[in-house]
């Protein structure tokens, strides 16, 4: 006779409900099976508020340590400002409680350090970072055409990433923090190879935008195993936003096809709609990621996605991105040594 074991409830908080992290509790509350949104935390308490009223019964914290202490709450979804990740991912490895953080996992390299030294110190995973394009159908069907061997050695990853518009002055600092890691992650993924050395430039696309601004940035990353990688990162594009990622191999190409488009004809013209944001493209993403998330933690296996040593290195890559954009041509990337609880 088949015997089902009950699997436990996972109750998560959510800290930030902003765009980003509303979009997550309401995910959860709606689509995870074996999740419940326990309380939500922001800043702006109203728009927590908000959040709570979409996911059943959801408290609202007025602290985010204190939701991240508290015993209804399993685990902990960060989607705050990104320069509150690794603090907030401190807190929750001390509290020895699950956390999936938004990217970037820390917005210096410093900070990316102590958190890994944190969960190594601890002996066990306890950290997942949201580089959800590991989830997106097109992404992972990339992934299987260059392991399935038919293609040959994948050689080269070529990104294209474009936002509608960013907040006016932004500097290549912020866009390659922001922005860019999910480039970074994508190519290291995709290709299997880690990045050594990188090379950036970058410019403002309008003469009216703030003297600092270079939201226009070409990154080329020459990695292990002889591969290297490319990406376009534009963030005022106006039309909308998207993201592709192409490999070319040594017999063939495979390329991240848009599938979910209705052809429309009208005023003249043939073509598709482009979405303003990210969260309608990558929303069958972001919800794979919860599955797969809560799956681990009721006993499912392990986290398929991103781990902190993938957050760390992202962190170590946009360094080096920084660096070249500000001056300096060629710039190395220098990992320390991965940890056994890494490999
Ligand atoms: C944003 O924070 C995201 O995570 C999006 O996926 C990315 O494409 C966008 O550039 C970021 O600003």
């Amino acid at each position: 006779m088949e015997t089902k074991v009950a699997t436990k409830t996972i109750s998560v908080g959510v800290i930030g409900t902003g765009g980003m992290g509303t979009r997550h509790a309401v995910n959860l509350h709606r689509f995870i099976c074996g999740a419940r949104v326990a309380g939500v935390y922001d800043l702006d308490q109203s728009r927590a508020a908000q959040a709570a009223a979409q996911c059943g019964e959801a408290l609202v914290f007025d602290d985010p340590l204190k939701l991240i202490q508290d015993d209804s709450v399993d685990a902990v979804l960060i989607a705050s400002p990104d320069d509150t990740h690794a603090n907030l991912t401190l807190a929750c490895l001390e509290t020895r409680k699950p956390v999936l953080c938004e990217k970037p996992l820390a917005t210096t390299v410093e900070d990316a350090v102590k958190v890994l030294e944190a969960e190594d110190a601890l002996g066990y995973k306890l950290v997942s970072v949201g580089f959800m394009r590991r989830f997106d159908p097109q992404h992972v069907a990339v992934k299987n055409a260059a392991l399935s061997g038919e293609l040959g050695r994948p050689l080269l990853w070529k990104g294209v990433h474009r936002n509608a518009s960013v907040a006016f002055g932004i500097t290549g600092a912020t866009i390659l923090t922001n922005s860019a890691g999910h480039d970074f992650d994508s190519a290291r993924w995709l290709l299997g190879e880690e990045v050594q050395e990188v090379y950036v430039r970058g410019l403002r696309s309008r003469p009216e935008l703030h003297e600092v601004t270079r939201d226009l940035l070409l990154i080329e990353m020459f990695m292990s195993n002889n591969c290297m990688a490319t990406a376009e990162v534009y963030v005022n594009a106006e039309y909308g936003y998207e993201v592709s990622a192409e490999l070319v191999c040594q017999r063939g190409t495979v390329f991240t096809e848009q599938a979910d488009k209705a052809l429309v004809r009208s005023k003249s013209h043939r073509g598709y709609f482009v979405q303003s944001d990210w969260l309608t493209p990558f929303q069958d993403a972001y919800v794979a990621e919860l599955v797969d998330w809560i799956e681990s933690l009721q006993g499912g296996g392990p986290f398929h996605g991103a781990t902190t040593w993938d957050g760390y290195v992202t962190m170590m890559v946009t360094a080096a991105c920084i660096q070249s954009l500000n001056g300096s041509a060629l710039v190395p990337v220098k990992l320390i040594e991965k940890p056994a609880l890494y490999e």
